[in-house]
């Protein structure tokens, strides 16, 4: 940590957030545009009362159930993804079986090759998207995160992102594949883009994700598929956006 927070401060949560950020930033995991994304992130938390709604959980919920019905699911991350979550990350892609890629914007291999390392102090078994050899172009997306892992996104069925912008997503759900996002602005492209849209803040997000995850993993299929079916997720991202417009 740089600045040290005194836990009994009123928004020593948010605090603590802001330093990873910035820690994460001089060890060369963060670019400086992610500090301001989080700026972003902030404002639209702060309107949501700075809590998982009902709504976002059944997001969750329903998220989890694509995941574990999914034969090739793929979790992205990025440098403000892997600086926020890096453990929580590799823990939801064991329990559901999803391989982890590493996928930035602003690409740059020393910051892949430092976050693949976060991801593996960690636990993760293969980190795919650093090698060059096999990188593969995604069609329909001009910025750097078009290129993928050929044995990674590229081959998927589903891809669970956070936290970017809308290209990749419209761009993956165009190609047929199945896209789970975590997105605090519910008016974002990657958010009205994706399938399934989490209108939460990634740090309560994953760990209420894990808990749902050991509970439905050994559920069967039909009740997962049941949940995706009954699942709306322009209503449901309509209904966070009511929140924030009606306060909470
Ligand atoms: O590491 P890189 O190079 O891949 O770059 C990552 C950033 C974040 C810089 C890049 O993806 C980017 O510029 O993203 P955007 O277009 O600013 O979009 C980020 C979205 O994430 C915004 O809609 C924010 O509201 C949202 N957001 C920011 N922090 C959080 C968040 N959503 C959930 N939880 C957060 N903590």
């Amino acid at each position: 940590m740089i600045h040290k927070i005194t836990p009994t401060h009123p928004r020593a949560k948010s605090l603590i957030i802001r330093e990873k950020l910035v820690e994460g930033f001089r060890n060369g995991i963060v670019v400086p545009e992610g500090l301001i994304a989080h700026g972003r992130g902030e404002a639209f938390d702060y309107l949501l009362g700075e809590k998982t709604t009902k709504y976002a959980y059944e997001a969750e919920k329903v998220a989890v159930c694509l995941l574990l019905l999914s034969n090739k699911s793929v979790i992205s991350v990025n440098g403000n993804t892997a600086a926020l979550c890096a453990k929580d990350l590799v823990n939801l892609s064991n329990i559901t079986k999803s391989k982890i890629e590493v996928n930035l914007f602003h690409k740059c291999l020393t910051r892949s090759k430092a976050i693949a390392r976060m991801l593996q102090k960690e636990d993760a078994n293969e980190v795919f998207g650093l090698d060059a050899k096999l990188r593969s172009t995604l069609r329909y997306i001009s910025s750097n995160r078009k290129f993928v892992d050929k044995n990674g996104i590229m081959n998927s069925d589903t891809v669970f992102v956070a936290l970017e912008d809308g290209d990749r997503t419209e761009s993956l759900v165009k190609m047929g594949k199945k896209v789970i996002s975590i997105d605090l602005n519910p008016l974002s492209r990657t958010a009205i883009a994706s399938n399934v849209t989490i209108v939460d803040n990634i740090v309560r997000a994953m760990p209420n994700m894990i808990k749902i995850s050991k509970q439905l993993v050994n559920r069967d299929r039909s009740y997962l598929s049941q949940q995706i079916k009954n699942f709306d997720n322009m209503q449901n991202m309509h209904k966070s956006l009511i929140m924030i417009r009606r306060g909470v």
